[in-house]
């Protein structure tokens, strides 16, 4: 297993797209507010996961990919199929339940899908798209194309039957595959301790012959580096690799959840580590404080904008219901 370095790049000089990665991270966090003002007027049907806190996990892996490649998600899927290029509106539209949403409204917060932008999927049984990324994965390898794709999935899916036949699967046929655990330390309200007997995730990689690579999951620059060397080696035809990202959310687990049982320093300590603050410190001590503003007033003024818009939009007609299935 590699360690990847923890921060090796925040601090020196920055890629040019800095301030793109920047803006794509402060999106999904004020898209993530937007759902629980909305969520908060009850105007979000069932439950929604957020992702705050994590963001430099999945614009961090999203920005190492190319068009055609694809990614699957879990229900706190909203900022890697934001990150993936799933236009604001039509996700604001889909959680809303709006005809205009991204699946028609008729997915709602935990099945996000954009097939146009790779976006194969978010999924509410855990585990349950690790199979359906290693299908892309051997869908590109049979078609002898160059695709490559990824699964984010959390800490607790590491225990699930389908993670563990997924990994096998893809590097016994070496596919093009990237496996992204979101560690946020907790599964629910469990602590990664008290379900599973090992301390590093990524160790789990040895058992199915791929690298297993331990990533600061709140350095934006640091996961885009580990996806990249992934990417090479998924591109090459060697397989896939497991990597296993060091976070924590924000919030509770989902809206029922008030997260009272995480102890006060160790929240603290997180926030304190900030992956949008993180970013933004670096820009502005490399001279780019007032870009950095910029884009923060931007990625603001979008979401209002893409947020208004979709709550312009009609519900789904009832013969809706009778699309898209199959009998
Ligand atoms: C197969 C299955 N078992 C149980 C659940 C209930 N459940 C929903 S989320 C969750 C915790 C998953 O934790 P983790 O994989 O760490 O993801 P996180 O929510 O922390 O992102 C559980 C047990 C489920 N949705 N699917
Ligand atoms: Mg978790």
């Amino acid at each position: 297993m590699t360690y990847h370095p923890v921060n090796p790049t925040l601090a020196d000089p920055l890629p040019a797209d800095a301030l793109e990665l920047l803006r794509s991270m402060y999106e999904i966090r004020f898209f993530e507010d937007e759902i629980m003002g909305l969520f908060s007027q009850n105007l979000v049907r069932g439950s929604t996961h957020l992702c705050q806190g994590q963001e430099a996990v999945t614009v961090g892996v999203c920005s190492a990919l190319s068009p055609g490649d694809t990614m699957t998600c879990t229900y706190r899927g909203h900022g890697a199929v934001l990150a993936m290029g799933a236009p604001l509106d039509r996700a604001f539209g889909e959680i809303l339940g709006r005809a205009g949403g991204l699946c028609g409204g008729k997915g709602g917060s935990m099945h996000l899908a954009d097939v146009s932008v790779g976006a194969l999927g978010s999924n509410a049984i855990v585990g349950g798209h690790l199979p359906t990324t290693v299908g892309a994965a051997l869908a590109a390898s049979y078609r002898g194309t160059s695709e490559v794709s990824v699964a984010f999935f959390g800490d607790g899916s590491t225990n699930i039957g389908a993670f563990h036949e997924s990994l096998n699967l893809a590097s016994i046929w070496k596919l093009p595959a990237i496996f992204v655990i979101e560690n946020n330390q907790y599964g629910e309200y469990s602590t990664l301790a008290s379900t599973t007997p090992i301390e590093r995730l990524s160790d789990r990689a040895a058992s199915y012959g791929m690298p297993g690579v331990f990533v600061d999951g709140n350095d934006v620059i640091a996961m885009r580096s580990a996806t990249k060397t992934a990417v090479e080696r998924a591109r090459a035809g060697e397989g896939p690799t497991l990597i296993e990202a060091d976070t924590y959310r924000h919030s509770g687990h989902s809206r029922s959840d008030p997260a009272k049982y995480r102890p006060e320093e160790e929240v603290k300590s997180w926030f304190a580590r900030d992956p949008i603050v993180q970013l933004r410190n670096a820009i502005e001590a490399s001279g780019g404080a007032d870009a950095a503003a910029e884009v923060e007033r931007t990625a603001h003024t979008d979401v209002d904008a893409a947020r208004d818009l979709a709550l312009t939009w009609p519900e789904p007609e009832l013969s809706a219901g009778m699309e898209h299935i199959y009998s």
